[in-house]
C-alpha cells in the first residue's frame, strides 16, 4: 500500500459513499490516503488531533467532505496550511445547505469548494493529483494520460 499523502476527512459514515470515489481516483493514479470519519461537531477533539499530525506525516493536502451545517471543511483548514478541498454532500437540502457552508468561508483561511456529491469528491481529488504533480512528474505523466482518456471517450449518445 503506497504511504498516505491525502487526507480525506468526513463528517458521518453516511458520506462515505460520496467520499469513498476520491479515495478510488486517487488509488486509480497510485496514490495513498487515509480516510477517517471525524465531524467537526460530534468529534472535535480527535479531529484536531488528526489535523495536528499530519504535516509531520508528510500529508500534501486533505480533502474534507461534509454535509448539512458543513462547518468540517473549514475547520481543518483552520488548523493547517495545507490545500484543504472542501466536498458538499447530497444532504436535507440537495447538498446546497452543505454547499454554501463551505464555499462561504471568511477571508483568510481558504477552503476549494468543489460540487455537490460524486463530481466534487472526484475533481476534489484530481484538484489533489495536480498539486502532487508540480513536484511529481510521474503523477505529472498518469494527469496527461488521464485527460487524454476523456478526450477519447465514445461520440455515440447512449443511456446512463
Ligand atoms: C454532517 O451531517 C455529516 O457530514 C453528514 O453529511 C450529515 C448527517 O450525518 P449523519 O446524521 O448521517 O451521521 O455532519
Amino acid at each position: 500500500m503506497d504511504k498516505p499523502v491525502i487526507g480525506i476527512v468526513m463528517g458521518s459514515q453516511s458520506d462515505w459513499s460520496t467520499m469513498k470515489h476520491a479515495a478510488e481516483t486517487l488509488k486509480s493514479f497510485g496514490i495513498g490516503s487515509e480516510a477517517k470519519v471525524l465531524s467537526a461537531h460530534r468529534q472535535s477533539d480527535r479531529l484536531h488531533a488528526w489535523i495536528a499530525e499530519l504535516e509531520g506525516r508528510g500529508f500534501k493536502a486533505v480533502i474534507a467532505g461534509a454535509g448539512m451545517a458543513a462547518a468540517l471543511p473549514g475547520v481543518v483548514a483552520a488548523q493547517t496550511r495545507l490545500p484543504v478541498m472542501g466536498v458538499p454532500m447530497e444532504s436535507k437540502l440537495d447538498g446546497l445547505d452543505s454547499l454554501l457552508s463551505i464555499a462561504q468561508m471568511p477571508a483568510g483561511i481558504p477552503v476549494g469548494a468543489f460540487a455537490i456529491g460524486r463530481a466534487g469528491a472526484i475533481n476534489a481529488a484530481l484538484m489533489t493529483v495536480a498539486i502532487l504533480a508540480l513536484s511529481d512528474p510521474a503523477i505529472a505523466a498518469k494527469l496527461v494520460d488521464y485527460r487524454a482518456n476523456q478526450a477519447n471517450g465514445s461520440e455515440t449518445p447512449r443511456d446512463e
